[in-house]
């Protein structure tokens, strides 16, 4: 074994098994380091305790985290007693004559999050102006990572500079038996034992796949991640409605945004099993699955909420079904797209029993692929705003003493959150309220009526989705049921407007 790789053993050792003996008066520094090197297939050799000798606390851990691939850098997590991420910086230089960069990443020296966030975007975002966003921040809730929000779409660029520090990381997965920065931590085991190997982001089931290879093919799940929680206040980019989060994903659909419905059902149960409290799903078909709602009824049954896209037909889901959205479960919030003036786009569905509510789902800029960023339209964007506005309220939940776990029958809480949203919203036009079961998104009056002391109180009136599409109308007229060519396996398809690069 290399020294260099020795030494990255023996100080992951270090941390890892014993606590660190402290300096007098000093705590560990937490930070991370971007370095760029000629070839990253080596571990970095350098003696990273030579020049350090006469400090009191060497360099505790050198731990890569991450390859960003759009500025060709590697990001390491450093936990030191000692040394400022510029020293640290400036021993890897002198020891390592092939790192070519070596800097601090920027969340270290700005504040994690705040309310007026630095990113240099945020004025594009109008949206969450539209959705009083800044004012729920202004109450000092800017999300959480122990809110788990699962994006099960087309997967996720997880090198994303503005999208990284809030995906979740499968511990059991990073620390497995010879996972380490060489190899990516991918090892070749299934350390958590879930079925999947190696899923560190979270897990891909497209065309019947069960592996851990998330990247993205398309940009939609890219884009509603960021929506949901691209970093925010870190000097890049935009920000998501939770500055802080933990996004799990978990990809069903292919490059070109369709995907099997037994593959989403995958998804729903990985999701929960990997305890998401939240589930967006934008996307939707007109085939009706049992076994979709069965796994719905699953997840949900546990408090998992889960926020469907209406879809773009400009038509009603009430008459024809768009599934999950027309599903009839009361954990299920299904989301049409309004314009910037908070009126129904139109070309989003809707329905008075199955949709619950309206979010903006016009021109909104979030986090595109390779470390870009992308315009897009359509409910898909709009039901994120709510998967994110949800997150934002488990977070104030959690601050008020709420127990949010979905490990045990926790139906009360999804419903809670729901009826949160739904009662809090703004009103509609005349016209609008008589096609959209409640209002408009307004994420700041949610957030403000969280009840203190944790206490869930279940919603007595039923809510959109109680009811919601009866498949037996019309499901004999439904074309797509009739020539469904997964034999029963309904297809879905993103609820997007986009040509994606
Ligand atoms: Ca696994
Ligand atoms: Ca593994
Ligand atoms: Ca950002």
């Amino acid at each position: 074994m290399p020294t260099g790789a020795c030494l990255l053993v023996c100080l992951a050792f270090c941390l890892c098994t014993a606590a660190r003996p402290a300096q007098k008066g000093a705590s560990a520094l937490e930070y991370r380091i971007l370095v760029r090197r000629l070839d990253r297939s080596q571990t970095i050799a350098g003696d990273f305790d030579h020049e350090m000798q006469s400090k009191p606390s060497a360099l505790a851990m050198l731990n890569r985290t991450h390859v960003s691939s759009s500025a060709d850098v590697e990001v390491f997590r450093v936990s030191n007693t000692a040394l400022d991420p510029f020293e640290a910086c400036e021993a890897l230089q002198l020891h390592n004559a092939d790192v070519e960069l070596c800097e601090a990443d920027q969340r270290l020296s700005i504040a994690a999050t705040s309310a007026s966030p630095n990113d240099p975007r945020y004025s594009d975002q109008t949206y969450l102006a539209n959705i009083s966003v800044p004012a729920a921040w202004r109450t000092g809730q800017l999300g959480t990572a122990s809110v788990r929000v699962c994006v099960v779409d087309t997967g996720l660029d997880y090198t994303h500079p503005d999208l990284v520090a809030n995906l979740w990381n499968n511990p059991a997965e990073r620390t497995g038996p010879g996972a380490n920065a060489a190899n990516g931590y991918q090892n070749g085991v299934d350390d958590d034992n879930n079925g999947i190997i190696d899923d560190l982001w979270g897990a891909d089931f497209t065309d019947g796949a069960s592996d851990g290879k998330v990247e993205d093919q398309n940009g939609h799940g890219t884009a509603v991640a960021g929506i949901i929680g691209a970093v925010g206040n870190n000097g890049q980019g935009i920000t998501g409605i939770n500055q802080v989060a933990s996004i799990i994903t978990c990809r069903f659909m292919d490059s070109t945004g369709n995907g099997f419905a037994s593959d989403a059902i995958r998804c729903l149960d990985y999701c929960t099993a990997m305890g998401a409290h939240v589930i967006t799903l934008s996307a939707g078909g007109t085939a009706q699955s049992s076994a979709l709602q069965t796994a719905i009824s699953a997840a949900t049954a546990r408090g998992v909420l889960l926020v469907a896209s209406a879809g773009n037909n400009d038509g009603s889901d009430d008459t024809t079904a768009h599934y999950p959205a027309s599903l009839s479960d009361p954990g299920i919030i299904a989301v049409g797209a309004s314009t910037s003036n908070k009126t129904l786009w139109s070309g989003s569905n809707y329905g008075k029993n199955t949709v619950a509510m309206l979010a903006p789902g016009v021109n909104i800029l979030s986090t595109g692929l390779g470390g870009t960023y992308t315009t897009t339209s359509g409910t898909s964007m709009a039901a994120p705003m709510v998967a994110g506005a949800a997150a934002l309220l488990l977070a104030q939940f959690a601050q008020n003493g709420a127990n949010i776990s979905t490990q045990a029958p926790n139906m009360g809480l999804a419903r809670q959150v729901k009826s949160l949203l739904l009662a809090n919203a703004d009103p509609l036009s005349a016209a609008d309220a008589g096609k959209v079961g409640g209002g408009f998104l307004n994420v700041a009056a949610a957030l403000a009526a969280v009840p203190q002391g944790g206490s869930l109180a279940v919603p007595t009136q039923a809510p959109p989705n109680a009811a919601a599409f009866d498949p037996s109308v019309d499901a004999a007229d439904d074309p797509m049921q009739k020539s469904d060519p997964g034999g029963g396996n309904a297809e879905l398809s993103i609820d997007a407007e986009h040509s994606y690069p």
